[in-house]
């Protein structure tokens, strides 16, 4: 794995599936906010849309019609690299989350792992893992592997060497930090990740929920990885002040990016960077 990168890769997570609309209006959720979230999006520097959908009540679904219309919606609109969330909300069933894929996306999530979510738990039993990585493989989607324990570590490491490398050949990890029950957002939390990953990661991101943003965010651009930012992971900007769009949050980030001299990734460059199908 390179130690540093000369560009940032930036991915938007812009709704989640665990915020309401009624609490959070500004959340996009209709197919039409999506789209103006990832136009805006890209043009403040991001390069891959991490996707959760709603349905027309605002409510998180796996309809395959509307994850369909989502990938085509956002391909027609933007340069985007279009990933898929497999993780969905800890309420949908395994078997519904390995149906994602059939809506062809550029990547989706791949979780290593079972963790404690807030009061829930999100499940990734390792028989779903396997299978859900055999799924990408077959279809040519790239997957990004996302951490939210250090136990997460080892099983990437295991599947890997049980299964071999992906679709592409890349192994772009996400260390998601600060879930209430997976490993803390804070930069000795992040490093000891990084020092543990396996020798076939290509590529790294990191993100911090809630407080812990800023400074998972910091912490990753100084150790050379990427960003994942966006209103799935935070909702304020600062303290007091809620976040309006996200793009608020892929401009700053994209700021203090260039400011490290590690400007916002292209596009063209995120797809090399993770071997996207041209699809
Ligand atoms: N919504 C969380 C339960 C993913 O997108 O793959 C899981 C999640 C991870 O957001
Ligand atoms: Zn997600």
């Amino acid at each position: 794995m390179s130690r540093s990168a000369a560009s940032t890769f930036i991915t938007v997570a812009p709704t989640g599936a665990e915020s309401a609309k009624a609490d959070v209006p500004q959340l996009p959720t209709t197919l039409e906010e999506l789209v103006e979230t990832a136009v805006r999006c890209e043009a403040a520097g991001a390069a891959l849309i991490h996707l959760h959908i709603r349905d027309a009540e605002h409510r998180p679904t796996l309809d395959h019609g509307l994850l369909s219309a989502s990938v085509d919606a956002l391909r027609e609109s933007t340069d985007l690299i279009v990933q898929l969330s497999t993780g969905g909300s800890v309420h949908d069933p395994l078997e519904q989350r390995l149906t994602v894929l059939d809506a062809e996306p550029d990547s989706c999530s791949l979780t290593c792992g079972t963790t404690n979510f807030g009061a829930d738990v999100f499940l990734n039993p390792w028989p779903f893992m396997v299978e859900l990585y055999r799924q990408s493989i077959a279809r040519e989607v790239v997957p990004e592997f996302e951490l939210f324990d250090l136990g997460h570590v080892d099983s990437l490491r295991r599947l890997l060497d049980q299964e071999g490398l992906p679709y592409g050949g890349r192994v772009h990890v996400d260390l998601v930090t600060g879930v209430p029950g997976g490993m803390p957002g804070t930069p000795a939390a992040v490093l000891a990740a990084v020092a543990a990953l396996p020798p076939q990661v290509t590529s790294w991101a990191a993100t911090g929920i809630g407080r812990s943003h800023l400074p998972v965010l910091a912490t990753a651009l100084g150790a050379g990885g990427h960003l994942r930012v966006g209103m799935e992971d935070n909702l304020a900007y600062a303290k007091g002040r809620p976040v309006q769009h996200n793009e608020e949050l892929v401009a700053r980030a994209a700021e203090i990016a260039t400011a490290m001299q590690r400007p916002p990734m292209s596009t063209t460059d995120a797809r090399e960077l993770l071997a996207i199908k041209r699809r």
